[in-house]
């Protein structure tokens, strides 16, 4: 309850890959090769933003995609793909959800992570140029883009807090304008743990919790108050619910002043916060003696509302007031990013195994990801790609295993078969 929670998936861009293409030139017969790298995919980058203040934007959208780099052409490097930023609250916990592994705990206000890195752009033939090798005729193929799979948890902090006395009407406002579903009943004390309720309203968000009734005493632990008031110490906006017409006949004015003395004898700081008064069950009464209670509420000094929390009239200029007041309470700050960005750790190890006689498995990330580059429609890129496995150590360790001449090896999404140059 406590808990905002998504799941989420990230892409980042594909590289483009590079190109074949040799010099064309008036008067010169056969030119050197130029073909150019392709452009390098977007990063998926998240930043912790104090703006933000639930997950709810990621049950609306919950797939984001970073660009593709351009491919090389001729010899015009191949346009970056554009990285896009995912703007979290502060606090929000990244977790890999095929490993369960946590990922990044979103910490500190401008807090910036690369959650998936863009794929490289490939290498146009140009860069395949040796003193042996003077005309390439084949190029690489850009990296993939990275997929992660992340849940997001975020644990709730209340902007507003709903405080007044028992069956005023708290729980009826708060499921009239979140989704929140409390146990709604005509009689004190039905609330004894409060509910937060996420609140979407002009283009944000931002959580209410509905406070367990106060009552007299409340500040030297009578009743259910002291302990709520210990959650209302975070709010930064009280809203004093009112009933205009209490079952029991008490006088709604003097209802108010008990509850703001228990406040103001609880904690002075927490009296002095920013409040706004919520008449409700203004159905009940008439237009003439609402007015009366109005004028002698006005005295108190503080934003004053009429509204039917049941039948949802006078709300909307409430909210209103609420999210004004939670964005006074916390200036709108320019997103500064205190910090470089952190990255994953890669990983460049990798491991064969002899799934079943004749047939390797070679797996770790950077390998898979060279083979995803090789462009195996070209003889002499797949040979590059030979020497690079040898180079690493990958051909050896084969032979040791006992890999034989026509053996197959798999590598990610490609099989090939085993030829030892020895
Ligand atoms: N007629 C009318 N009844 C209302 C209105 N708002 C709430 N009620 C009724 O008042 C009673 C109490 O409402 P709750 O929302 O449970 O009150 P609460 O302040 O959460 O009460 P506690 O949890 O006990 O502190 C219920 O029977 C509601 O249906 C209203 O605007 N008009
Ligand atoms: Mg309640």
């Amino acid at each position: 309850m406590f808990l905002d929670e998504a799941i989420v998936t990230f892409r980042s861009g594909k590289g483009g890959s590079g190109a074949v293409a040799f010099h064309r030139e008036k008067h010169v017969p056969r030119g050197g090769p130029n073909g150019a790298d392709g452009g390098r995919g977007g990063d998926v980058i998240i930043i912790a933003d104090r703006a933000k203040r639930t997950l709810y934007d990621f049950k609306l959208l919950d797939h984001y995609e970073a660009e593709s780099g351009i491919h090389g052409l001729g010899n015009k490097k191949g346009k970056n793909g554009r990285n896009i930023e995912i703007k979290v609250p502060v606090g929000t916990i990244l977790t890999d959800v095929q490993t369960g592994e946590l990922i990044v705990d979103m910490t500190v206000h401008g807090m910036k992570f690369v959650l998936c890195k863009g794929g490289k752009g490939g290498y146009g033939n140009a860069r395949y140029v040796s003193s042996v090798r003077q005309a390439p005729n084949f190029a690489q193929k850009g990296e993939p883009g990275e997929t992660v799979q992340a849940q997001l948890e975020l644990k709730l902090l209340a902007d507003v807090g709903l405080i007044g006395m028992p069956n005023a009407g708290k729980s009826t406002l708060i499921s009239q304008i979140s989704a929140a579903k409390p146990k709604i009943a005509n009689y004190p004390f039905t609330t004894i743990v409060p509910n937060l309720g996420v609140v979407s309203f002009r283009d944000t968000t931002f959580v209410v919790a509905d406070m367990p009734g106060l009552i007299e005493g409340a500040s030297e632990g009578i009743g259910l108050g002291f302990q709520f008031l210990k959650h209302v110490e975070r709010t930064r906006v009280l809203v004093h619910v009112v009933d205009v017409f209490p079952v029991e006949e008490s006088d709604p004015i003097e209802n108010f002043r008990i509850i703001e003395n228990e406040l103001e004898t609880y904690s002075a700081e927490i009296h002095s916060r920013p409040r706004l008064i919520a008449l409700n069950k203004i159905d009940l009464i008439s237009q003439e003696e609402l007015e009366a209670l109005q004028a002698k509420f006005e005295e108190f000094g503080f934003p004053l509302f009429v509204i039917s929390a049941a039948t949802g009239q006078g709300v909307q200029p409430l909210m209103n007031a609420m999210l004004d007041q939670v964005e006074a309470a916390k200036p709108e700050e320019q997103l500064e990013v205190l910090m470089p960005a952190l990255e994953k750790k890669t990983d460049d190890s990798w491991e064969i195994e002899e799934e079943e006689e004749g047939f390797f498995r070679i797996s770790g990330r950077r390998v898979e990801r060279m083979v995803a580059m090789t462009d195996f429609e070209n003889d002499s890129a797949v040979r590059y790609l030979q020497r690079k496995l040898d180079r690493i150590g990958i051909t050896e360790k084969l032979r040791e295993l006992g890999a034989e001449e026509g053996d197959t090896i798999a590598i990610g999404e490609f099989e090939f078969s085993f030829t030892d140059e020895q």
